[in-house]
C-alpha cells in the first residue's frame, strides 16, 4: 500500500462532499500533517469555483448568527455551503467557538452545509496558513459559497480580508464600535457594512456615523475615469431574526459582479495566494532555522556578534548562505 493511498481516498470521498471525509482532511490540515503536501497537490485541480465570503467584526455582534442566517439563505437557493469560523484569539476550541457551534445548529443535520472552527494552535504556519487549505477544501467539496467568520481584532494573525473576495463588516448599536472599529482599521477593510441588531436603540445613528466616517475616507470619483469605484454599502440586519439578509445577499453578490467587471477579482486573489506562498515560505525558512544543526550555527555567529567580530547582518547573510 502507498502511503499516501489514505490521503488518495479521502481527498476522492471528500470531493464527493462526504462530511467525514472533508472533516478529517481538515483535522489534518490543522494539525500540520505529514501529508499536508499530498493533500494541497491533490486539491489544487478541484479547486477555484466557491466564492469566499469574509465576515468580521468585534465579539457579540452577531458574526456567527449572521453567517447562520446566511447560510439558510444560500442553502434555499440550492447552494452548497461552507463555513470556517476562525478565531485567533482562543487558544483552543474555546468559549466564543462554543458559541458557533450553538448558533449553527439548524444546520447540524444538513449535508448541504459544512461547518467548521478553527483556533489558534502551535501548527506549522499557524492559522494564516491552515485558513485557506480549509476553504480550498471545501471548495473542493463542492461548496459554491464559504463562509468564514473571524473575530476582528486588529492585528489578528488571520485577517478575514486576506482570505475573502467579499468581505463584510459587522457592526452593531450601542457598542461604541464604529469607532472601535476606525480604530482597529476595519473600515478600510469592508467592502459592504451590516448595522446588525437593529431591533435595538441607536441602530440607525450607528448608520449615520458610519456614512460620515466612509464619506471622510473616498477620494471624489472622476466621471472620465471608466467604472466608478466600488462604495461599500450599508445594510441593516436583524440576523437573530432573519431580517435584511436578502438585502445582505443582494449586496454581496453586486459586489462580486464589481469585481469581475473591474477584474479585481482576479488580482484580490492572486494577492491571496502571493500571501499564502510567503506564509508558507516564511514558516518553512523559521523551521529549518530552529534544526538543531541551524541552532549550532546561529549560537556560534552570535558569538562573533558579542565578540564585536561580526555585525549582526553579516551573522543573517552568513546563515541564509
Ligand atoms: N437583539 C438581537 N440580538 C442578536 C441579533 N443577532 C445576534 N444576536 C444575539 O447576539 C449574541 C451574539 O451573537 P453571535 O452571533 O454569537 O455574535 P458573534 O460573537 O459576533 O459571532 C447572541 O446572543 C445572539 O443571539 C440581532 O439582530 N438582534
Ligand atoms: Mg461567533
Amino acid at each position: 500500500v502507498r502511503p499516501s493511498a489514505d490521503v488518495d481516498d479521502l481527498v476522492e470521498r471528500a470531493s464527493r462532499g462526504e462530511p467525514r471525509a472533508v472533516a478529517r482532511l481538515i483535522s489534518l490540515v490543522e494539525d500540520g500533517a505529514p501529508t499536508l503536501r499530498r493533500i494541497a497537490e491533490l486539491l489544487s485541480p478541484l479547486t477555484g469555483d466557491a466564492l469566499v465570503l469574509g465576515l468580521t467584526g468585534a465579539p457579540g455582534v452577531g458574526k456567527s448568527t449572521t453567517t447562520s442566517a446566511l447560510a439558510a439563505a444560500y442553502r434555499a437557493a440550492d447552494r452548497r455551503v461552507g463555513v470556517l469560523a476562525v478565531d485567533p484569539t482562543s487558544p483552543f476550541t474555546g468559549g466564543a467557538l462554543l458559541g458557533d457551534r450553538v448558533r449553527m445548529q439548524e444546520h447540524a443535520t444538513d449535508p448541504g452545509v459544512f461547518i467548521r472552527s478553527m483556533a489558534s494552535r502551535g501548527h506549522l504556519g499557524g492559522l494564516a496558513a491552515a485558513a485557506p487549505q480549509a476553504i480550498r477544501i471545501f471548495d473542493a467539496a463542492g461548496c459554491d459559497v464559504v463562509l468564514v467568520e473571524t473575530v476582528g481584532v486588529g492585528q489578528s494573525e488571520v485577517e478575514v480580508a486576506a482570505l475573502a473576495d467579499t468581505t463584510v463588516v459587522l457592526l452593531a448599536p450601542g457598542m461604541g464600535d464604529s469607532i472601535q472599529a476606525a480604530k482597529a482599521g476595519i473600515l478600510e477593510v469592508g467592502d459592504v457594512y451590516c448595522v446588525n441588531k437593529a431591533d435595538r436603540d441607536g441602530a440607525d445613528s450607528t448608520v449615520r456615523e458610519l456614512r460620515g466616517m466612509l464619506a471622510l475616507g473616498r477620494d471624489a470619483h472622476d466621471p472620465d475615469a471608466g467604472t466608478p469605484p466600488w462604495r461599500a454599502p450599508i445594510v441593516k440586519t436583524v440576523a437573530s431574526r432573519g431580517e435584511g439578509i436578502e438585502d445582505l445577499v443582494s449586496a454581496m453578490a453586486a459586489h462580486h459582479e464589481h469585481l469581475e467587471a473591474t477584474g479585481e477579482l482576479r488580482l484580490r486573489r492572486r494577492a491571496r495566494v502571493i500571501a499564502e506562498i510567503e506564509a508558507l515560505a516564511v514558516a518553512a525558512v523559521r523551521g529549518e532555522l530552529q534544526s538543531k544543526d541551524q541552532a549550532e550555527r546561529v549560537a556560534a555567529l552570535a558569538d562573533q556578534v558579542l565578540a564585536g567580530s561580526l555585525d549582526p547582518y553579516r551573522a543573517a547573510d552568513d546563515l541564509r548562505g
